[in-house]
């Protein structure tokens, strides 16, 4: 299947070979303790893949994971091994522009390993558009918008603090939506915290929530309801992934909220399978679910077929695994939820020389080429795990 590609002008496609994959560990403290239904997180921890080509031009990529292998199975020491004994010998010496044949490469060297992946083919998108001077948005189709509506997750699990957070990205501009972490305590406790915080911002702001799987169908029917009265606009993963048929079911019944597929969702089969089930009304897209950008694509076109709407998902990245998202987020024609990607903002400092613009509620796709962020090596330094 490998054995025909295409050639371009000899210069540039023996510019375009790589050379080298290398790759780290980064930790960074968060400003606040994140917590969700199934752990809590005071540092995010990063994979970073730094990939040179024959030219000497770097990309970078970048995987996240929350606590641990504890969202999903991956975590940042078993994406770096994964990285360095397989992934990186299955590219190292072909085209970085050949996604296709790179992602295929990637496939045949590991199962899974998602997030490890969309990683390492960040950083080809980052290379080849460092080399020809273009975003990879316009490999990726192009973009059809330069900045994005940003929403802010609470999750301090105390409401009052909880509104003054609220609050206070109000009044600087920031966000106008918020997104509650549900399922770390009982489902009447939370019920309780989310009608404190809809009546305290009430007007001001719209409030979606995220259960990371922590309830189950009979739960949720006595739930979903009531966040509906409330005014919740959007209800993220109630059930277990495994769960399909619950989704299906709870959607179906009068007084349902939308819900959201994430953890349900890694590939574009999974999402053939909502779409099938009728299970969502909308699918929260990220880089370490679906393998890479072109991933993200895939899945996005499977559930625009099918008339489910688009969420910009995050798992709290950095400056340089959010500009990935934006590259791809950009080129959609509808992103009807906006994004989530408030993680540069939640993390104590950055990595890059140009950290990510958030300004009028709006988070700004970089102008610059490949991902459009640049590392600072002194800041890397300083995060980077010995
Ligand atoms: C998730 O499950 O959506 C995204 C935002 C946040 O607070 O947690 C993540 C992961
Ligand atoms: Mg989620």
């Amino acid at each position: 299947m490998l054995d025909a590609l295409p050639s371009v002008s000899s210069d540039l496609s023996r510019d375009l070979v790589v050379r080298e994959v290398r790759s780290a560990i980064v930790d960074v403290p968060t400003v606040r303790k994140h917590k969700l239904s199934s752990t809590s997180v005071t540092a995010q921890n990063y994979a970073l893949v730094r990939l040179r080509l024959a030219n000497g031009v770097e990309g970078i990529g970048e995987a996240a994971t929350l606590g641990g292998p504890r969202w999903s199975e991956e975590s940042v020491e078993a994406m770096k091994a994964n990285i360095d004994a397989y992934l990186a010998p299955a590219i190292v010496g072909q085209r970085a522009d050949l996604f296709e044949a790179a992602g295929v490469r990637l496939d045949q060297a590991a199962k899974r390993n998602n997030a490890a992946k969309a990683a390492v083919e960040t950083a080809l998108f980052d290379a080849v558009g460092k080399t020809l001077g273009l975003p990879a948005s316009a490999l990726l189709g192009g973009a059809v918008r330069d900045r994005i509506p940003v929403l802010w997750t609470l999750a301090s699990g105390d409401p009052a603090q909880e509104v003054d957070e609220a609050r206070a990205k109000l009044d600087a501009r920031l966000h106008r939506t918020f997104k509650v972490k549900i399922g770390a305590q009982a489902p009447e406790a939370d019920m309780a915290r989310m009608r404190h915080l809809a009546r305290a911002l009430e007007g001001q702001a719209d409030l979606i929530v995220d259960a990371n799987q922590a309830w189950d169908e009979t739960v949720s029917m006595r739930c979903l309801p009531q966040l509906a009265e409330m005014g919740v606009r959007l209800v993220e993963q109630p059930v277990p992934a495994w769960n399909l048929g619950a989704m299906a079911r709870l959607r179906a019944r009068p007084g349902t909220p939308p819900l959201l597929a994430d953890e349900c969702v890694f590939d574009h089969h999974d999402m053939l399978a909502v779409a099938n089930a009728a299970a969502a009304d909308a699918i929260s897209l990220k880089l370490v679910k679906h393998a890479g950008l072109i991933g993200v694509r895939k899945v996005a076109a499977v559930a625009e077929a099918a008339g489910i709407q688009l969420y910009g998902g995050c798992l709290l990245e950095s400056s340089v695994g959010a500009a990935a998202h934006l590259q791809v987020f950009a080129t959609f024609r509808e992103l009807e939820w906006g994004c989530e990607h408030f993680g540069p903002q939640i993390l104590t400092g950055e990595y890059v020389t140009e950290p990510l613009r958030f300004e009028d509620f709006a988070v700004h796709l970089p102008t610059g080429p490949g991902i459009g962020v640049v590392l600072d090596e002194d800041k890397l330094r300083r995060y980077a795990r010995s």
